[in-house]
């Protein structure tokens, strides 16, 4: 088999992007490659996650005599692991974990950076193999280099984030972040295990006909919502006809459909959850900062999700991101009610 070598793989690409930029230290570079390690290894456990039953059920002992967990606590485990040996990390956190890890070592310690993960968003899916996916989002410390990270560093604003991206185990597995750059995407050549550049520098269409909600939660939105909603079902042909309605039920598989396709991707506040169901740290900051870049909008139905200031680890926001002119008709029917 011809491998094409006319094709980046991460490590090459963001090699290439350090010699940008000289006086950097690498260590942003470092954590990306770590961060697509990691990957490489859950991506093996997910593909398997379908024999789980037969290597033995998550919580006992499979075949090999060796415990096997959850794949969401293997997930975390997985990205925890290669960040705390590596150089670039001062500590995580991760909706499988209620506090900050802060590894607090000589090296970890003196760390740029921090990341925040969901590192298997939508495990749920996983019993009916519905595609997943890993989220991240790195910031630059603001506490003292040199003593362990503390959580200012983690309740720092989305427009403070560095770098952002996702993983996500589809039909195939792709690797797509953001940096002040831009957005690219890398999918994982199998015949030579390494993320290759495949979608150079992504930009989001403008427009697009595809909008992503659960329905089974309408009657509980807030009006404009709904007013929004029925129109993407109404839209008469002189403007290409109603929308189509997309909803896999997996944040990352949406978002990344949208992404590509043009699309709005809506997750609203309900009468009995205010604020949704989404977290703002490392689910909805990670993407609104990819779509950002790549030309789209992320709000919370009424401000910039990037300029919302975190008060807790585990908040929850509303959520809406997406093509710009199909975010800026959803705000339309927001104002007016
Ligand atoms: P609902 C998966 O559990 C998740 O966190 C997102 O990936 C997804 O978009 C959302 O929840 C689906 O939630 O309430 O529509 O089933």
């Amino acid at each position: 088999m011809l491998v094409n070598r006319n094709v980046q793989t991460l490590d090459e690409f963001t090699i290439q992007e350090l010699r940008n930029f000289p006086r950097a230290t690498g260590e942003l570079s470092g954590l990306l490659r770590d961060i697509g390690l990691a990957a490489k290894r859950v991506n093996v456990e997910v593909n398997k996650a379908g024999l789980v039953d037969i290597l033995g059920d998550a919580g006992t002992m499979n075949v090999q005599g060796e415990e096997v967990k959850k794949l969401d606590v293997f997930a975390n485990n997985q990205f925890m692991g290669v960040l705390r040996h590596g150089i670039s990390c001062a500590g995580i956190g991760s909706e499988e974990m209620d506090d900050i890890v802060v590894f607090n070592d000589e090296v970890s310690n003196k760390s740029k950076y921090i990341c925040m993960f969901d590192p298997l968003d939508g495990s749920s899916n996983i019993d009916v193999n519905v595609s997943i996916g890993t989220i991240f989002s790195i910031y630059r410390r603001v506490s003292e280099l040199g003593k362990p990270a503390t959580l200012q560093d983690f309740l720092q604003p989305g427009n403070k984030q560095v770098a952002a991206g996702y993983i996500i185990y589809g039909s195939s597995t792709m690797m797509v972040y953001a940096t002040r750059r831009g957005v690219n995407g890398f999918t994982l050549d199998q015949s030579i295990g390494e993320f290759s550049l495949s979608h150079p520098n992504i930009q989001c269409p403008d427009w697009g006909k595809i909008y992503s909600v659960n329905h089974g939660n309408f009657f509980r939105y807030q009006p404009g919502v709904k007013e929004y909603i029925t129109a993407c079902q109404k839209k008469d042909s002189s403007n290409g006809g109603p929308y189509t309605q997309r909803y896999i039920g997996s944040m990352v598989s949406d978002v990344h459909r949208n992404l590509i396709k043009g699309g709005i991707f809506m997750y609203p506040g309900t009468t009995d959850k205010p604020n949704g169901k989404l977290r703002l740290l490392y689910e909805c900051n990670p993407f609104a900062f990819i779509v950002e870049k790549a030309g789209g909008k992320a709000t919370n139905g009424e401000i910039r999700i990037l300029d919302i200031q975190p008060t807790k680890l585990h908040q929850r926001t509303p959520f809406f991101v997406g093509s710009a002119g199909m975010m800026d008709e959803l705000e339309s029917y927001i104002d007016k009610k």
